[in-house]
């Protein structure tokens, strides 16, 4: 990889035997793999460039071992990145707090850099190419001078799975090491399925050089100088400045959504903001859905969901994202990309996600959650009450601050998902689990129903484009705003969310569309005239999963009205469960003045999508609008 231009460059061997030599003398090169054993040549060239160019003191490139994760892990408890948790509570659990200033995702600092303005789109923030390369050349500059500079070779996706792809970071960070040893397929495994094929690069640094006789901080970062930089064009990703989550786990947002995304434009396939789940039913019969909905809608409880209804088996294949392909048989294949789930914390409760608290029983990292006198850990809604002397996410001790969270509202826990009591047996399958479903979903206090069916793969994918949620209190801005995040996508779609749409629409031509996935909408979240939520929700869902899974086998239990189709009078097994028949009714009606004002909303919402708006879209808007006058 040129870094100054974004394409590789040729590099003389004796640089390889210098740096193998310069690490040798330091004294750092442990246990890991050395340069001499990379069979890749450009993999290679990139490691030295970088090296050149960040001046670490000594090189590590992963091998992914049980012994590495021990040595990293004891080597950041040491100088307290983490703090090792109970082992009888949390065996192998660690937990860590990040610096104040570096607690989630940074969008106004992240940046789409094509070389066309216009193939950003208005979602995205874009700079020159060409500038934007420059700023970070000066960034990178020495920016990892005093440390370790760690190769992590990682896969997306089963190891040789046809959809899979590999990525290789570089970071300065060991936490990050660490946290994509979980929430990837991470290390020399994956050389030896690379040979001699391309891979994503994905550089990163916390951004502070450790010179002579400075002592580093548990938690570096460079709040003022943070860049979250995306080459589409090139393939590339470039982070500085932060450690936290997507901002500095490059598999995660970076690559599987905004570059994948890009990737999957241009080959045929789809990147998306997804969880993938398998449903059994009583009978044994079995069917994967995938689901897109924004944040606090509560996806990560769905994925891994204890349905009410008895004989109804729900299995977890991922929980963030999907990567999907239509396959030789005409279906649309998923794999989860990732290893791991990289959960927000405060709201996870055995009440709410039971699967998900045995999950992180172990092997997990936290990051600013509580800290309990018995070494275990705790946030706001894990229990009712607040455990006494609980130290809170800042390292305080909560009685001398009782007004403060114990937790940071974005709190996470990064675990494997092959701990999770529920996970698929296809979890690892190379091969992928074939769709049948497709699940859009957004938090609506009103006008969206519980549930509904698209007419159609081209109404479906409108329902995408439809997908917005009323804010909450976690999230910043005015509480009950509506906020449009098409398909999930708005912040993690790699290019012009119009090209974007197009692309969604095209799929229609690849295959049959009856072997397509139906498409349908959910909303959980519609509340009564006194603020309570019509619907009972989590192991509830399981009711409306069990609609979807029937429509699929084209059972008749639905009504087709203007907006779609919705459950008929006996679509809704309800059995056992007490709901007023006035909830249920408007949970399941078309309120057809709220849908007019929904279409003028999103004709409205869709001129920022100017000339790249699909006509076939605007088409729909327009049917769905003559629909609604004739009711
Ligand atoms: O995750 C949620 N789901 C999906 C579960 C599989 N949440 C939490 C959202 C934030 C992440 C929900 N919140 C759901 C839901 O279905 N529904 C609601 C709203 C709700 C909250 C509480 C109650 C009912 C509905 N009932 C009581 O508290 C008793
Ligand atoms: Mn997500």
């Amino acid at each position: 990889m040129d870094l100054k231009k974004g394409f590789f460059l040729k590099l003389k061997s004796s640089f390889l035997m210098f740096t193998f030599f310069f690490c040798m003398q330091s004294g750092a090169l442990q246990a890991g793999l050395n340069l001499e054993q990379l069979k890749n040549k450009e993999l290679i060239r990139w490691i030295l460039q970088v090296e050149q160019l960040c001046k670490p003191d000594c090189i590590h490139i992963c091998d992914g071992s049980d012994e590495e994760f021990k040595d990293l892990t004891a080597q950041m408890v040491k100088t307290n990145t983490l703090i090792p948790l109970n082992g009888e509570l949390r065996p192998n659990s660690f937990l860590s707090r990040s610096c104040e200033e570096d607690v989630a995702r940074v969008e106004d600092r992240t940046f789409i850099c094509s070389m066309n303005q216009r193939d950003a789109g208005p979602t995205n923030n874009w700079k020159e190419p060409a500038k934007m390369r420059k700023q970070l050349l000066e960034l990178f500059e020495g920016s990892m001078r005093g440390r370790t500079m760690y190769v992590i070779p990682f896969s997306m996706g089963p190891l040789g799975s046809s959809i899979s792809h590999i990525g290789i970071q570089i970071t300065d960070s060991p936490y990050v090491v660490a946290s994509m040893r979980i929430m990837t397929r991470m290390g020399k495994e994956v050389l030896n399925v690379l040979e001699n094929n391309s891979f994503i690069p994905c550089l990163h640094s916390v951004g502070v050089p450790l010179d002579k006789g400075m002592v580093d901080k548990p938690w570096p970062c460079n709040p003022e100088n943070k860049y979250i930089v995306h080459f589409p064009e090139t393939k590339e990703i470039w982070s500085f400045g932060s450690g936290y989550g997507g901002n500095a786990l490059l598999a995660k947002k970076c690559f599987a959504l905004r570059i994948a995304s890009k990737m999957g434009q241009e080959e045929g396939w789809l990147a998306e903001h997804m969880l993938i789940m398998g449903i059994e039913n009583p009978q044994g019969e079995k069917k994967y859905f995938a689901a897109a909905f924004p944040s606090a809608c509560g996806k990560t409880n769905l994925a891994m969901l204890k349905s009410a209804l008895p004989g109804w088996k729900i299995t977890l294949v991922g929980d963030d994202i999907a990567w999907m392909k239509i396959k030789e048989d005409g279906r649309l294949w998923a794999i989860n990309p990732e290893a791991g789930m990289f959960g927000v914390a405060v709201g996870t409760s055995y009440a709410s996600n039971p699967n998900a608290m045995d999950t992180i029983k172990k092997d997990t990292i936290f990051t600013n959650v509580g800290l309990t006198k018995e070494g275990d850990v705790w946030w706001e809604g894990m229990s009712k009450d607040t455990p006494l002397n609980c130290i809170n996410w800042l390292g305080n001790n909560s009685s001398d601050c009782l007004k403060e969270n114990i937790a940071h509202a974005n709190a996470r826990f990064a675990t494997p998902i092959s701990g999770c009591p529920c996970v698929d047996p296809s979890f690892d399958d190379p091969r992928g689990v074939p769709i049948s479903a497709i699940l859009f979903g957004g938090r609506r206090s009103s006008v969206i129903p519980l549930v509904m069916q698209s007419t159609s793969w081209q109404h479906g994918v409108f329902l995408g484009t439809t997908v917005s949620s009323e804010t909450t209190a976690a999230a910043n801005g005015a509480v009950g705003k509506l906020r449009h995040d098409p398909f999930a996508m708005l912040p993690f779609c790699g290019y012009h969310m119009g090209d974007y749409f197009a692309h969604w629409l095209s799929f229609s031509n690849k295959t049959d569309e009856s072997l397509l996935p139906k498409i349908f909408y959910v909303n959980w979240f519609m509340k009564d005239e006194n603020s309570q939520f019509r619907w009972p929700g989590f192991r509830e869902n399981g009711r409306v999963m069990k609609w979807i899974f029937e429509r699929i086998d084209l059972k008749p239990n639905a009504i087709k009205t203007p907006i779609g189709y919705l459950p008929d009078e006996q679509g809704l097994d309800l059995t056992h469960l007490s709901i007023c028949p006035k909830n249920l009714a408007n949970l399941l009606s078309v309120d057809v003045m709220g849908w007019q004002d929904e279409v003028k909303e999103l004709r409205e919402y869709y001129k920022i999508f100017e000339d790249k708006m699909p006509q076939k879209i605007l088409e729909e808007l327009d049917a769905l609008e003559e629909r609604l006058k004739k009711n």
